[in-house]
């Protein structure tokens, strides 16, 4: 599993304030609605790091990395093959450097003093059949969402959720079961690669970092995937 850069290329020197990336891949193909479930040869998706820090991960040739609160100067964009469990193929990744000098820079967020962060799963509802692609609604309550700040530095207040099938732990602060990550109300999951029956999904808020929050703050429902 390989990926490299096709755009930006390396050294250059990125002014506006969210980076169009486009990569190529070989050895494997594309699929999110195999994320977070159990590994098959040959397929995956890939991960983008700013910094060396996960920003999301993707499966399609084109993704958009937001520059908030990333300070000018030099930094390092990588893009990793990663399995469907997320484990990164190293060997495959491509670093490049860029030069971020903002023509119009973004007003930095800073950390917000909200406290009780909370989030309720609202629809499916426990119990209830799904396959196929089906969407989770959340309410989320003294938390802000953020996709700007995925893999930025934490910051308190602020971070997005995740949706995880069966277990929200595990290695790599519970990665290896994410369906996939959101920062608005909803998330479209997919139930490929599900055995039927009853399976768990948590909704759960992380950090921009996206390790979960402590303590864990999350809920959960049992569906039927058909
Ligand atoms: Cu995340």
């Amino acid at each position: 599993m390989v990926t490299k850069f096709v755009t930006p290329k390396d050294g250059a020197t990125v002014t506006g304030n969210s980076l169009d990336v486009q990569i190529a891949f070989s050895g494997f193909r594309l699929s999110c609605a195999q994320a977070g479930k159990p590994v098959v040869a040959g397929v995956g998706h890939y991960h983008i790091e700013l910094d060396h820090a996960l920003v999301n991960m993707y499966c399609t040739e084109k993704a958009t990395v937001s520059m908030q609160n990333v300070a000018p100067g030099q930094h390092t964009l990588t893009v990793l093959p990663a399995m469907n469990n997320h484990m990164e193929v190293e060997e495959g990744k491509q670093s490049i450097t860029l030069n971020y000098q903002p023509a119009q820079p973004l007003p930095a967020i800073a950390a917000s003093t909200a406290t009780k962060p909370s989030i309720k799963i609202l629809t499916p509802h426990a119990g209830d059949k799904v396959s196929g692609t089906f969407t989770i609604t959340v309410a989320i309550s003294n938390f802000n969402p953020s996709c700007d700040l995925f893999g930025k530095a934490d910051l308190a207040g602020y971070g997005h959720w995740h949706v995880n099938v069966d277990s929200m732990s595990g290695p790599m602060m519970g990665m290896g079961t994410m369906l996939g990550m959101a920062c608005s109300n909803s998330f479209q999951g997919s139930t490929e690669g599900l055995t039927p029956g009853t399976h768990s999904f948590f909704a759960l808020l992380v950090d921009n970092q996206h390790a979960p929050l402590m303590p864990d703050i999350f809920d959960k429902v049992d569906l039927v995937v058909q």
